[in-house]
């Protein structure tokens, strides 16, 4: 049984990563067709987004039905099939649960409409203010209120995302032991992994109040109530089998609720997704604004995040992309001058932490942002609210499009690009969402042939699998007040790794610090020239380099 820390996690968006039938959307049997392209790589764990019956308000995590598959993805016969063939080639499945929340095309929410008392009791249902005003002023994550009315009495239920998103109450036993049925029952479906949906938002307090910021967010992110819930989900599913993989994704998180999430003594999570690494680009912590992002705050969160879980046994994804993220190489890096290296430069600084690694579809190949120009390319329904509130706030219609091309969730779903045919190889139909123009000269089979992303990246992945020093070392982040360079040591049983990640064009000399002076080194990994480490290094545009310290 291979060690849970040398494994490395390959994201996939069904809807956007092969269409088997030609309708323009991807489906299961689309990514059977790809699992040798997959085990190719290396990875160990396929993480699927959800493909349950479900409305599609938010692509699927409105779920109408958590133990059925969507026929927009298939049957349950594909399922079974896609489990068997990943598991044939040492690949396990991780499904995404969105438990925080239903459809309100779930039955459960319809029978409460129709008044059943029973699973009223399963939703966060309040009366109004005596002033007659909304029953907190939480906001919604996607825009408006956090509250509407329910049904045509004069309550209200809260949804922290889409009005059509009603969130769960997980103080009602019931509601635990339904949650606890479905995990159950993936499990014996022979899932070995699980993304728990906005995990740290499912303990809501019993008197909920109003937020003095007016927006909500410490009123129910990471309540003690949610450590309590986490346990009990382990101990009743997947605690209950041998190496299941977790990872929690953390809405607003800390590192001491990182550490309490994921410390193995607990018996939470295996891990967790934070994100403030990802929000510095933002303008006054606000996602619709365009700004540059601030690289010294970037690798400050990554060292605080690498430090604070070290010391404390916690455990961290490692990811620069995934669904609900513009495209990095877009974001941090530079796909018109420097595309290979900053592709290979942003693998190898994550892959070289101390945490798991996460590859979004599609960052093997150095996908980018499409750049779309006309708002109705966009579909996805944060980004449609953002557009109508910018507009009320007065912005023009192409400033708001400067922003939306930016940071739209809508960046990562583009379909993947397979090859130089028609829509990319991806669909023989009308793609449900547009293909990126570059795909003539981004695709898989291009790269393939003449590129060397994939290859850094299958070198990363095996690289993990051979050192310890990678899977297992600590870490300490060292230069920190280098203005374009993200250096850390990581360091096992003695052996220390040298990681040189440089962010910018212009290249840059440093001097190597006293501690790694005269001693002899290997140059490990990099995507520049290979060369001896002397007492200075100069690091071209987008440089990485590692170079290991024997014992
Ligand atoms: O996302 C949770 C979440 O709060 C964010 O990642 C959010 O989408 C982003 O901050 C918007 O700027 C999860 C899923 O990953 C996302 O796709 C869902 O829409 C959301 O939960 C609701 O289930």
């Amino acid at each position: 049984m291979s060690n849970m820390h040398e494994k490395v996690v390959y994201q996939i968006y069904p809807k956007s990563f092969n269409d088997s039938d030609g309708n323009g959307i991807g489906d299961l049997r689309g990514v059977i067709e790809k699992i040798p392209y997959l085990a190719g790589l290396g990875v160990d764990m396929l993480w699927l987004n959800p493909f349950f019956i479900s409305p599609q308000n938010d692509n699927g995590y409105d779920v109408a039905n958590y133990t059925e598959i969507d026929p927009l993805f298939g049957t349950m016969a594909d399922f079974d099939e896609l489990v068997s063939k990943a598991k044939e080639k040492g690949m396990g499945l991780m499904l995404d649960m969105v438990l925080n929340h239903t459809s309100t095309e779930h039955e459960w929410f319809q029978k409460a409409l129709a008044g059943e008392k029973k699973y009223q009791d399963y939703y966060i249902l309040r009366e109004a203010k005596e002033d007659g005003s909304l029953p907190t002023n939480w906001v919604s994550k996607f825009g408006g209120p956090a509250w509407a009315k329910f049904g045509d009495t004069d309550q209200y239920y809260l949804h922290l995302f889409d009005v059509t998103q009603a969130d769960l109450d997980w103080r009602n036993p019931e509601v635990r032991e339904e949650m606890f049925k479905i995990v159950n029952f993936w499990l014996e479906k022979g899932v070995t992994g699980f993304r728990f949906d906005v995990i740290n938002l499912i303990g809501k307090d019993e008197v909920l109040l109003d937020a003095e910021d007016g927006v909500g967010k410490g009123r129910y992110t990471d309540r003690p109530i949610a450590h309590e819930f986490l346990h009990e989900l382990n101990q009743r599913t997947f605690g209950r089998y041998e190496n299941i993989m977790t990872v929690g994704e953390m809405s607003s998180t800390t590192v001491p609720n990182g550490v309490q999430y994921s410390n193995p003594k607990n018996e939470e999570l295996s891990m967790i997704f934070s994100f403030h690494h990802l929000k510095v680009d933002y303008e006054n912590g606000e996602k619709w604004t365009k700004v540059d992002y601030d690289f010294m705050e970037l690798k400050k969160i990554l060292d605080e995040w690498q430090e604070g879980m070290s010391k404390g046994n916690g455990w961290n994804a490692l990811f620069w992309n995934n669904h609900d993220q513009p495209r990095a190489i877009s974001r941090f890096g530079d796909p018109v001058n420097h595309f290979e290296a900053s592709a290979k430069l942003q693998a190898q600084t994550i892959h070289l932490l101390r945490g798991t690694p996460y590859i979004y579809q599609g960052e093997e190949i150095g996908m980018t942002n499409p750049n779309y120009s006309d708002i109705h390319d966009f579909v996805d329904v944060e980004t449609i609210n953002a557009y109508e509130e910018l507009k009320e706030k007065g912005l023009e219609h192409e400033e708001i499009m400067d922003i939306i091309r930016e940071k739209s969730r809508d960046n990562s779903r583009t379909p993947m690009q397979w090859s130089n045919d028609l829509h990319a190889g991806f669909t023989t139909g009308e793609p449900w969402l547009k293909v990126a123009d570059n795909y003539h000269e981004i695709n898989v089979e291009k790269e393939l042939s003449t590129g060397s992303i994939i290859e850094y990246y299958k070198r990363l992945i095996a690289l993990r699998k051979e050192m310890k020093v990678i899977s297992e070392g600590n870490y300490r982040g060292i230069l920190m007040d280098h203005p374009s360079v993200y250096a850390y040591v990581r360091e096992y049983e003695g052996e220390e790794l040298l990681v040189l990640n440089h962010f910018y064009e212009e290249p840059v000399t440093i001097e190597v610090p006293e501690e790694f002076q005269n001693r002899s080194s290997k140059y490990l990994i990099g995507n520049g020239k290979e060369r001896e480490l002397g007492s200075s290094i100069t690091l071209e545009a987008f440089e990485t380099v590692a170079y290991l310290f024997g014992k």
